[in-house]
């Protein structure tokens, strides 16, 4: 069966036809201009073009009452007809929200819209998509509008699918930067949803200023621990602030779930230069946050469109967020120098509140004792805060460059394999397009560690060498090599590596062979290498992680991919990915897939797969994740063992110092150290 591809675009500009009739300073940031500038900057950058254009719908008043009630769906229904005086007194028994003749018609698209967006993902007309509309609909409640919104999209989309797809697990991650406690209220007790926010918090100072939004709300009865709140206490987060909480708590929760839909409330407000989140993302975040999720769920992802007031960041970011759902490389990621002590003391508090409820949190530290949370440091923060409200808070006058533009190479992956190797579709046979360099080959042909006579291997390695040469120009995006001795040719690479034009190269080794010799303290490479050996780490840029029973154990596996050798790699920022594996590593072939995958956030997908020989059959699964194919569900994860879990929290413990994107505390690091 051919994998579903394909990118939704659900957009109308009916949508548009409805706008605030009155002075509210609350409400003036909602305008319809939001989803025109959105559109425009899709359409310019040819992506509009690219995507599967589905038509808008209403929904039906059935889809409606799925989340709203009666009451409140005959009361909107009235506003058509109302006088702009009737319209206005409406909207007073709501906050921050305006009414408009045409918002019921446009409320009824947006809902449709994603319910259009659910139905093309469901039944594989598109792998994933995204609908852009307005009204939002996160804050709204079941008898209630609030904050812009009139119902709730994306809950209807979620007891949509759970109807009439039997959907079981359904993920929401809510990266706007409100809360969506509409969403929040509709499935605090369902454990098939599980509702993830982080929000502007500030200790309850921010809007909608809800002691529910804060981390200790975790859910109710059985839908305890599929709430997960993440209060943000302060403005100007960044991208390390975000992605620290998507690798540290979201990931392996998400995981461990193992979602079959996962459905994205797609506010922008988080980004730089939004008048409402004061925050200090930059719009390329969202591509890796976006590359973060398609792995879950066999890649079916919705975004749906909720905040985003700045007319710059908001396009940019809906840009790098279809541009990551077509599958291009991504982003050089920018900015990660670590979370700030605002961020990790929530993160600690959430994965602290969440410990009781997800294994791959079990170990995570106690809340701190006394008076609990993040209210601590309310009176220290305070201080903080009068001098930023001293200054004129003007969100207009940041500025920020304009994102990378994310070129797709003309070779997708390239193969160097043995002659009668089969060819997967979407990939060729790497032709260098050079002879190989003489020089090289004497080099090559001098080592002593060679089998001189094996023309075979001299080949083989210096087409690796010209691959990563193609792959550093950006001619190639990845590459695979069957060869006959994975140790010895990564060996190689990594030393020429060291005299190349690669700038940094990121090895990831699963297998028992002793590999760190290649690795010394002031080349340009780092290894870790996953294994059931204890090598000693004896430099810097080797890291040894020794799991019980080596790669088999997925669960061990992916906590140690996901807390440790993702942050590692995003923090170090690679220009090249070596991924290798030896034969009796043990890793699943799921496991891998999933690896494979969330590796190509890293070097803009420059990886280069080298496996033994005898592994023909992985070819053409590996070639699909290099080639953006979603990875296999791994099912639910069961607990990693407890030596492994052990094992990587002293690591990050340890390397902590060195790399701060492994940090989930403030005092991790023992602060002197
Ligand atoms: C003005 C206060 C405005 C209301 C904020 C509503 C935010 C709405 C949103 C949505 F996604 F729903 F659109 N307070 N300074 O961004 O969450
Ligand atoms: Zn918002």
């Amino acid at each position: 069966m051919n994998p579903v591809t394909g990118t939704a675009l659900i957009y109308d500009a009916e949508m548009t036809n409805y706008k605030l009739l009155w002075v509210d300073p609350a409400c003036k940031i909602e305008v319809p201009e939001r989803l025109t500038v959105s559109y425009e900057a899709l359409v310019k950058a040819g992506l509009a073009d690219r995507c599967v254009s589905v038509p808008v719908r209403e929904a039906t008043e059935a889809e409606i009452l799925l989340v709203h009630s009666e009451e409140y769906l005959e009361a909107v229904k009235k506003t058509p007809y109302m006088t702009l005086e009737d319209l206005q007194e409406f909207t007073l028994q709501y906050g921050d929200v305006y009414f408009h003749p045409n918002i019921y018609h446009c409320a009824k698209l947006a809902s449709g819209a994603t319910l259009q967006l659910v139905d093309s993902v469901m039944t594989g007309k598109v792998r994933n998509g995204m609908a852009l509309v307005r009204p939002p609909g996160h804050h709204s409640m079941r008898s209630a509008a609030s904050g812009f919104c009139v119902f709730n999209n994306v809950s209807i989309a979620a007891k949509y699918a759970q109807q009439k797809y039997g959907v079981k697990r359904v993920l929401i991650v809510d990266w706007d930067v409100h809360h969506g406690q509409g969403v929040q209220y509709c499935f605090e007790d369902d454990p098939g949803v599980l509702y993830f926010s982080w929000h502007r918090f500030e200790h309850q100072k921010f809007w909608p200023n809800l002691r529910e939004s804060d981390f200790d709300i975790v859910g109710t009865a059985n839908g305890a621990g599929f709430t997960i709140n993440v209060p943000l206490n302060k403005v100007g987060m960044e991208n390390s602030d975000y992605l620290s909480v998507f690798l540290h708590l979201l990931l392996p929760v998400a995981y461990e779930f193992c979602p079959e839909l996962v459905l994205v409330c797609a506010g922008f407000d988080t980004a730089i230069g939004d008048p409402e989140g004061e925050m200090r993302a930059t719009p390329d975040v969202f591509a890796h946050l976006t590359h973060l999720l398609m792995n879950l769920a066999d890649g079916k992802v919705c975004a749906v469109l909720e905040g985003g007031y700045n007319l710059k960041s908001l396009p940019q970011s809906v840009c790098e967020t279809v541009q990551t759902l077509l599958g291009d490389p991504l982003p050089r990621p920018v900015n990660l120098e670590g979370p700030c002590k605002s961020a990790l003391e929530s993160l600690h508090c959430v994965r602290a509140a969440h410990r009781k409820y997800w294994s791959c949190l079990n170990h995570a530290g106690d809340l701190p004792s006394g008076e609990l949370s993040t209210k601590r440091s309310k009176s220290a923060e305070d201080g903080d805060q009068a001098e930023i409200n001293e200054e004129e808070k003007k969100t207009d006058d940041i500025v920020w460059p304009d994102p990378p533009k994310r070129v797709t190479p003309n070779v997708q992956t390239a193969l160097v394999v043995p002659d009668g190797t089969v060819c997967p579709e979407g990939c060729q046979w790497f032709c260098p397009s050079e002879d190989p360099d003489p020089n090289l080959m004497k080099q090559l042909r001098e080592n002593s560690a060679l089998d001189t006579d094996d023309t075979d291997v001299l080949t083989t390695l210096s087409s690796l060498i010209a691959l990563m040469d193609q792959m550093e120009k950006n001619e190639i995006r990845s590459g695979l090599a069957l060869v006959h001795d994975v140790s010895i040719v990564m060996n190689w690479v990594v030393q020429h590596a060291a005299t190349s034009s690669c700038k940094r190269m990121l090895v990831v080794f699963l297998g028992d062979d002793m590999v760190k010799s290649c690795i010394t303290q002031n080349g340009n490479a780092m290894l870790v290498q996953i294994s059931n050996k204890n090598f000693d780490a004896e430099t810097k840029n080797y890291i040894p992680v020794c799991l019980k029973k080596g790669c088999r154990d997925t669960s061990g596996l992916m906590q140690a991919v996901l807390t440790l050798l993702l942050p590692l790699g995003y923090e170090y920022d690679p220009s090249l990915v070596l991924l290798i594996r030896t034969s009796d590593c043990g890793v699943l072939e799921s496991a891998w897939q999933q690896l494979t995958g969330l590796l190509q956030g890293l070097a803009q997908g420059h990886t280069l797969v080298v496996m033994q020989e005898s592994e023909h059959p992985s070819v053409a699964p590996t070639v699909a994740s290099l080639l953006g194919t979603p990875a296999p569900a791994l099912g639910p994860l069961s607990a990693a063992l407890s030596e492994d879990v052990e094992t990587v929290e002293k690591l990050r413990h340890t390397l902590c110092h060195d790399w701060k994107l492994l940090q989930t505390t403030e005092t991790q690091c023992g602060g002197d150290g």
